[in-house]
């Protein structure tokens, strides 16, 4: 065990007068076996932290101010002194009409940016009456098919005066495109413009899985939206580089800080292979933060994240002379993974201090979570505590009365030097694989993450992780989110299990949509939709010519796309005319293996992991084959931590795992776990369409295993469901015929332990 600084060598060790102190306070034991903390940041190798600082460790510092290279304590010299982090809530949900007015409501409450969440069906392209998205329209996000839906989206919101930004990756295209007609046809001009739009396509390949097209073609659209733009549209941010995502996805910080640092680096050299300097496009290129309770490390994150763009643009890019090319502006939102379905009102606490890490650490923009995201949608009451938990950091703390307030704190510069060190040896390991586009074909980063998660949910699990209301302090009685409650000091229940979500009509917003689709379909002229979908499909078929002068915008498909909204082609048509040309993106399966088991079996030897195995091993004995699992996501919900960490810790205790390709539809999900002879599906859903699609799957299992008759292996496959899922909409799930439902918080060893029990009475 060895500390070690920013230079890599052996650091400052304790102070020796300090040493003698605490070993006596310690009864004897060394403080510096006992008390050193080993940080998730292990699985990157970041040095363990010492449990005292002093002012050696800072010896080496020299004096920086914000506002100047290399930003650490600042993109901006007063930052939130003259003006205070844009509130930045991200919402969207259901309708159009009903989105545009939970909008106004909010900034009207003091919200100060929008930023929309659109619905699953249109991150991937398809328009809300393709069979492919029964279950998504609507559900997680708004839905969007056309212009006229934009229109209403933004109805009564000045889009000249008020910064949008749009989550929006796969089906980047046509909603950009949709947005800037809006703009255009609103009386806004180009130049006035402002906001962001996430485009951050690499991330997707890694984690976030809402791509469509291949990766040499996606990366094509982000240079066509680059060039388009940096010429035209001044104002606004062409990407949002995110490693929220990635630490969602189970990255510790300095995976999230090398890997979307990475990513920045190989978009700059996008923007030039389209032809343009770095400095006509990278200052308006922005990032996006993950913040998580792991408070210190958090606000140095976000100081050695700007440091470390700083230097790799100085050091990769020496063209670029703009400071304002090395400045990293980012937006940052509390990690919805935090927060737990029992005792949901802990998560007002939790989202409270990721939003102080966010703000310490120096943040432009920022979302707070609801405090019942881990349940469902977020509810008025529950998006207006979330955004005063802002309101009152920014009005009532006196939080932003100093720039960078953590500067000079023996720790937070240390650990600021750390974390630039260890996310500059993945960033450095990037470029040797030769660049993030090549990584991720490598499957590296991937792998990476799914390790990281891995370990963090066997810590989880076994205990050495402490989640407050999950694996300690459980309310009485609470085996899971059932618990509705205990009782106060005068015998009074407190609701304190129960809360409300935002539920949404599926079917009646799948109605309206299609009836708004048909209007527009109806009432434009079809001869000239044909003729700008040619026109960008043609577009998407040439090679890219490289030395035409890179102001000329008529090859561009960005340009093209703005030209295919005026005519009123929809999402689904632009999107498919691209198809057409690019294809469709499959992903690779890729599956860690062994680290869930080590890492639990590392602090809780003995334990129930032992006998999970025990029991597989029995298994295999008397049936002579393991417990076969098949772990499926249906619809578009791309959010595959969950599955991947539960197939991971599955196959560890010995079962066999098979998981399916990520966006089936139920009927493709039951095929193949009739083909492959399974003893149970486990859906793992975190979109909100489990209403839809688990009875359909279940539906479609029936139906094809009577018509495979009695050859088939398994007469009856057991349907298990993980994942976001509200308490009250169990029963339905139980009625439709789901044998069990394994919320957030169960230990895997636990649902694994259970679902052999629940196989063998079914065989
Ligand atoms: C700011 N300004 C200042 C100062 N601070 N000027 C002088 N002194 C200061 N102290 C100026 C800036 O230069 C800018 O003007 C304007 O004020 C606004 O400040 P900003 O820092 O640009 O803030 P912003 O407009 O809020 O933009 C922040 C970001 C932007 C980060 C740059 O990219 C952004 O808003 N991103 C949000 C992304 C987002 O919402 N993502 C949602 C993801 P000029 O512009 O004239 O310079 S949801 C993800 C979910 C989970 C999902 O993906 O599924």
């Amino acid at each position: 065990r060895s500390y070690s600084s920013s230079d890599g060598k052996d650091s400052v060790d304790l102070d020796p007068e300090w040493v003698k102190m605490a070993t006596k306070e310690c009864k004897g034991a060394d403080p510096k076996e006992i008390l050193t903390w080993k940080t998730l940041e292990v699985c990157t190798l970041l040095a363990y932290v010492k449990p005292l600082y002093t002012k050696e460790d800072t010896a080496h510092l020299e004096k920086e101010i914000p506002g100047k290279y290399p930003f650490t304590r600042g993109p901006y010299a007063t930052m939130y002194t003259y003006r205070p982090w844009t509130i930045r809530q991200y919402a969207g949900f259901s309708t159009v009409e009903e989105s545009n007015a939970f909008y106004k409501a909010n900034l009207l409450a003091g919200q100060q940016g929008l930023s929309v969440a659109f619905d699953l069906a249109t991150h991937r392209g398809y328009d809300s009456d393709h069979p492919r998205v029964r279950g998504d329209v609507g559900m997680a996000g708004v839905a969007i098919d056309s212009v006229e839906d934009m229109k209403i989206l933004f109805s009564g919101i000045d889009l000249s005066k008020v910064s949008v930004s749009m989550t929006m990756n796969g089906a980047v295209l046509p909603i950009l495109a949709m947005y800037i007609v809006t703009a255009l046809e609103e009386g806004c001009t180009y130049e006035q413009m402002r906001g962001t739009i996430q485009n951050d396509i690499l991330k997707e390949f890694m984690v976030r899985n809402t791509y469509i097209y291949p990766t040499g073609p996606s990366m094509r659209i982000i240079g066509d939206i680059i060039k388009f733009t940096s010429h035209k549209m001044p104002n606004y941010n062409s990407i949002s580089i995110s490693g929220y995502h990635i630490m969602e996805a189970g990255a510790d910080s300095v995976l999230e800080l090398g890997f979307t640092v990475a990513d920045g680096i190989e978009y700059i050299r996008t923007g030039v292979n389209a032809g343009l300097s770095v400095d006509k496009f990278a200052p308006r290129l922005s990032f996006f933060w993950g913040i998580g309770m792991n408070f210190y490390m958090e606000i140095a994150k976000m100081r050695a994240g700007r440091r470390l763009w700083a230097h790799m643009i100085k050091k990769l890019f020496p063209s670029a002379t703009n400071p304002n090319s090395m400045r990293l502006r980012a937006h940052s939102q509390t990690s919805g993974w935090s927060l737990t379905e029992q005792d949901p009102y802990n998560n007002i606490v939790r989202t409270t201090i990721e939003a102080m890490a966010a703000v310490l650490g120096g943040t432009q923009s920022l979302h707070t979570n609801s405090l019942d995201e881990a349940i469902g949608l977020p509810t008025e009451f529950s998006s207006r505590i979330a955004r005063n938990t802002q309101i009152i950091l920014q009005e009532e703390a006196n939080i932003p009365k100093v720039v960078d307030p953590f500067a000079g704190s023996y720790l937070i510069e240390s650990l600021t030097d750390q974390v630039f060190n260890k996310a500059l040896d993945i960033v450095n390991e990037v470029e040797e694989l030769g660049g993030m586009a090549k990584a991720i074909e490598s499957g590296m980063p991937k792998l990476r993450i799914q390790e990281a998660a891995a370990r963090r949910q066997a810590a989880i699990d076994s205990g050495k992780e402490t989640i407050v209301g999950v694996n300690k302090y459980k309310l009485k009685n609470s085996s899971s989110s059932s618990d509705s409650g205990s009782a106060d000091k005068s015998g009074k229940k407190v609701d304190a299990g129960q809360v409300e979500v935002l539920s949404i009509d599926n079917k009646a917003v799948l109605e309206k949509q299609l009836a708004k689709l048909k209007k527009v379909k109806a009432e434009r002229d079809d001869n000239l939709v044909m003729e700008s979908l040619q026109a960008l499909e043609d577009c998407a078929n040439e090679i890219q010519d490289n030395a035409s002068p890179n102001d000329d915008l008529s090859k561009n498909l960005l340009a093209l796309s703005i030209k295919a909204a005026q005519s009123r082609a929809t999402v689904g048509e632009i999107s498919l005319a691209l198809e057409r040309a690019f294809g469709r993106y499959q992903p690779p399966s890729l599956l860690v293996s062994g680290a869930y088991k080590q890492e639990y079996q590392d602090y809780n030897n003995n334990s129930i992991v032992d006998k999970v195995i025990e029991r597989t091993k029995k298994f295999l004995d008397e049936h002579g084959r393991r417990p076969r699992v098949l772990i499926v996501k249906m619809g578009q919900d791309g959010h595959d931590r969950g599955a991947n960490v539960v197939a991971s810790g599955f196959a560890d205790l010995g079962f066999d795992v098979d998981v399916g390709p990520l966006f089936q539809t139920p009927e493709e999900a039951a095929r193949l776990a009739i083909d492959s002879d399974v003893h149970v599906i486990g859906v793992s859903s975190l979109a909100a369409g489990h209403k839809v699609l688990v009875p359909k799957l279940i539906e479609e299992l029936k139906a094809q295993l009577n018509e495979a008759g009695d050859g088939i292996g398994n007469h009856n496959i057991l349907v298990i469901v993980g994942g976001v899922i509200p308490q009250i909409d169990y029963e339905f799930l139980y009625k439709s015929g789901v044998s069990a439902i394994y919320g957030p918080g169960t230990p895997i060893p636990d649902s694994a332990m259970d679902l052999i029990d629940k196989i063998e009475a079914n065989i």
